[in-house]
């Protein structure tokens, strides 16, 4: 579960990050009303809820009109938007729906915790690293100097990073889940080649092997009160040995031991873990030509692209691998090069006695900005 004590309530107390769209301009966060960050919304996703000049009724000078909605809260680091209703004395009613972010930073979990869009701000970090972060305009960079990662400031579009971050939600299940540590093999085509209207997988019509249910399948990516529990999770991608290519790799993957729902199993190793667990990873990348992105590991994966499934690795099994070549896919999900995608990646640790997860990637940038 997330940490209840931490919690701010973005739509009472919205932090934003404030910047004038130049090369130098440094992404600073303020505390405002929540219409700043909503009114800054609107004008990015008019469809999202529908203008407050859409509605019935006269429009005040906030905005509101009784009965029209309008997002509010934030979409940066752990955050994500909620909806506020005007209410019938023209008053702008709670944020409903919005994950609220941290008081604080909590430092090394390559995440931005407190939603100001820069990612472990003023903690340890090794001298002269540089990654993506979410920024206002332009695209946003933060630099380890001094031993410390500095604040979110916009750098030139060729600016060569040194860490990039994928983040995203990890969710704990016990073994007693019909869908974990039941059946194995190998399954493809567990999931439909496009994400459902939520941006989760959806399992095809079964039978299957490894898959219960579509009931118990749709747990795997949702959070559901007695079945799992979940935290927001970051991991790093670095530079490797091969020129270009940014990697993770963990030959033991058990990142939430003595977390969560803290079940334990031995492994194969003899070492009491966590396992039977989801990974759901997203961000924006961009497509410029030429990129790769490689996984291997156990069990389930599958990654989408622009919502379509790119690749499949479904089923329960001892590490498997497999490549996606941008290039080769650009027809059928119709990338452009120099437009920018979401990246989703889904796994699932469902058996025991061990875990592994490397990614190898071409990609220069993958930002964390939340959805799209
Ligand atoms: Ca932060
Ligand atoms: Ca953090
Ligand atoms: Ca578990």
């Amino acid at each position: 579960m997330r940490s209840a004590g931490a919690r701010r309530l973005c739509g009472m107390t919205v932090l934003v990050a404030v910047a004038a769209c130049d090369a130098t301009a440094s992404l600073r966060s303020r505390t405002s009303s929540p219409g700043d960050a909503a009114d800054r919304f609107d004008a990015e996703h008019r469809d999202v809820a529908g203008g407050p000049e859409s509605g019935p009724g006269p429009v005040d000078a906030s905005g509101c009109a009784p009965g029209t909605t309008r997002p509010c809260g934030n979409d940066w680091g752990i955050c994500r938007a909620g909806v506020q209703t005007c209410a019938p004395d023209g008053t702008w009613a709670d944020c409903v729906g919005a994950v609220p972010g941290a008081a604080d930073e909590t430092c090394g979990n390559w995440l931005d915790d407190d939603c100001d869009g820069a990612t472990d701000e003023d903690c340890a970090c090794m001298e002269g690293d540089r990654m993506p972060c979410e920024r206002e305009c332009g695209r946003g960079g933060q630099s380890c100097t001094g031993g410390r990662w500095g604040p979110c400031e916009v750098v030139p579009d060729d600016t060569v990073f040194s860490v990039i971050v994928l983040t995203g939600t990890i969710r704990d299940f016990n073994a007693s889940h019909p869908d974990f540590q039941d059946a194995l093999g190998a399954e493809r085509g567990l999931v439909r080649e496009m994400l459902d209207a939520e941006g989760k997988p959806e399992l095809t019509p079964g039978p299957h092997r490894t898959v219960s249910s579509p009931e118990s399948f749709r747990q795997w990516y949702r959070d559901v009160p007695g079945v799992n529990a979940s935290m927001p999770f970051g991991i790093p991608l670095r530079p490797s040995e091969s020129p270009g290519v940014f990697t993770f790799d963990a030959p033991d993957y058990f990142p939430i031991d003595g977390m969560l729902l803290a079940e334990t199993h031995i492994d194969h190793a003899g070492r009491p873990r966590n396992f039977h667990f989801t990974t759901e990873l997203r961000g924006r990348m961009q497509y410029r030509g030429g990129e790769t992105f490689r996984f291997r590991g156990d069990d389930d994966v599958w990654v989408f692209v622009g919502g379509r499934l790119v690749m499949d690795l479904g089923g329960v099994h001892g590490p498997l691998e497999a490549t996606v070549s941008f290039d080769d896919i650009a027809p059928t999900v119709g990338l452009e090069r120099g437009r920018d995608y979401e990246i989703a990646f889904f796994h699932a640790e469902r058996h025991t006695r061990q875990s592994s997860f490397r990614i190898d990637t071409t990609l220069g940038r993958v930002d964390a900005c939340g959805p799209f």
